[in-house]
């Protein structure tokens, strides 16, 4: 018909990796069983007031339970890989020691459901589940919480490097060093500028030395990776004080990061412009450099890009001092349910920075989606047709910069299930299998059947 004359097909290089992601705590629930003992994310949600509505992960989707009806789904929709996250309280509950045998079992189990189903697990040490006795300890801002993470990252290299060829040590350390330290909007939900910057510090030792400890322990095909949310920052103008703005949110929301992981150095001006806040004094001989252990990839979350110009924002804040700097303008266009602007030439600007910053660096989109509402039509198909909007429009972002020579693995799509959505609890939904957490029901919404068409056929329908 007219319609297939005019459709050309954006095709995705062969052997691309086409995944969903997950997290454990926000969608296993079970958290007392088997030994688990609580993370900060168990003690932040059971404070009043810390998550809408109240919601903990107590159930979440209860996928403890529900493995092989959650690995037969992903079969159904053809996903060549999935990422998922590994409870640290479930494999070490006090943070030390040896492991418990039934927290492994269950990650055992997962990842033998998943080879049998011909999909390539992609394990993440670290997605913001802390055991509680480590928070109690001094959590992240404290160095000997990188030492714990490196031995941790040892046990689960013995236990399952044999079947596990991805592995990722953190999941946005941005998110856990100034969310949680910083503005308190997550777990532990503290709110101090000098502890912000001292966790995201230990965070690259922990994941500098995890990644030395699982490179020594894994066999050598397997690949050791972080994933970062970048921001993709915009100056609102090109006046030289919002270009500033913008220099200061890249320093501390991305070179932070990238450059001990990448170069084994911190960023000047990020020493610069924090030295009201701390002169970095706990910082050791050795530890850059171990930062930047050799890692095989990239991960990068994308959701929205943020536009700054000179001014100031609220407190407390995730900058560590920017603030006093810095004001964050709404973008235009239209928003998802989480109010983050749909701009998928952020992830292309993202992409393309990263293939001139870094070319020798393969890079895995390991998070991008959005959240809207579903409604069912009267046959009881899920519709979701903004999501749908959504992950075309940032497909062919990511098609474009491979055009462009960036040199993109993988996508992986946030989310599979409905799930724990942190300090929103419930009340926004990512998936792209719509849960109903009453009778815990899966059902395939219309963006999961459009993902599988795109994984079928390697590629996404053009204009
Ligand atoms: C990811 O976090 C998480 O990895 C995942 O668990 C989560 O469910 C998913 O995204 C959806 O939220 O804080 O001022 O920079 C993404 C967290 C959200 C952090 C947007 C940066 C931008 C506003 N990111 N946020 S600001």
């Amino acid at each position: 018909d007219a319609r297939t004359d005019t459709t050309t097909v954006l095709r995705f290089p062969a052997g691309f990796r086409w995944g969903t992601a997950t997290a454990a705590y926000q969608i296993e629930g079970a958290a007392t069983e088997d030994g688990r003992t609580p993370s900060i994310w168990d003690t932040f949600s059971r404070t009043p007031g810390k998550v809408r509505n109240g919601d903990t992960g107590d159930i979440a989707a209860d996928h403890y339970h529900r493995v092989d009806e959650d690995v037969a789904l992903m079969r159904r929709l053809g996903v060549t890989d999935y990422r998922f996250s590994i409870a640290w309280p479930r494999v070490q509950p006090t943070g030390r020691g040896p492991a418990v045998r039934k927290g492994l079992d269950f990650y055992r189990r997962l990842v033998d459901r998943l080879l049998d189903a011909g999909i390539r697990p992609v394990a993440t040490l670290y997605h913001w589940d802390l055991p509680q006795e480590l928070e109690d300890a001094g959590g992240w801002p404290q160095r000997e919480t990188a030492y714990r993470f490196a031995e941790y990252a040892g046990i689960m290299a013995d236990a399952l490097g044999d079947r596990v060829a991805t592995w990722t040590t953190l999941n946005e350390p941005w998110c856990a060093a100034f969310l949680g330290y910083g503005n308190g909007v997550h777990a532990p939900g503290r709110t101090s500028a000098v502890a912000s910057l001292r966790a995201a510090h230990h965070l690259n030792l922990a994941h500098g030395l995890a990644a030395r400890t699982l490179r020594g322990r894994l066999p050598g095909a397997a690949e050791v990776s972080l994933t970062l949310n970048l921001h993709a920052v915009r100056p609102c103008s090109q006046a030289p004080e919002d270009l500033d703005a913008a220099r200061r949110i890249d320093a501390v929301g991305n070179r932070i990061f990238l450059d001990p992981v990448f170069h084994g150095r911190l960023p000047e001006d990020l020493v610069r412009d924090t030295a009201p806040v701390t002169d970095w004094s706990f910082v050791a001989d050795g530890d850059l450099a171990a930062a930047a252990a050799p890692i095989d990839s990239l991960g990068i979350n994308y959701y929205s890009p943020s536009v700054v110009g000179a001014g100031t924002s609220e407190s407390p804040s995730p900058w560590a001092g920017a603030e006093r700097h810095v004001r964050f303008e709404p973008a235009p266009g239209p928003r998802t349910a989480m109010d983050w602007p749909v701009d998928a030439d952020g992830l292309y600007e993202l992409l393309t920075r990263l293939r001139d910053e870094l070319p020798d660096v393969p890079l895995v989109i390991t998070e991008n989606g959005a959240a809207y509402d579903d409604y069912a039509d009267p046959s009881g198909n899920v519709k979701d047709p903004e999501r749908v909007a959504y992950l075309h429009a940032h497909l062919a972002a990511v098609h474009r910069a491979l055009a462009d020579g960036a040199d993109v693995r993988g996508y992986f799509l946030w989310s599979l299930l409905d799930n724990f959505e942190w300090a929103y609890g419930y009340s926004k939904r990512f998936g792209i299998v719509h849960v109903d957490f009453a009778t815990q029901r899966r059902t395939l919404k219309d963006s999961a059947r459009w993902y599988a068409e795109v994984i079928a056929r390697g590629g996404l329908e053009g204009a």
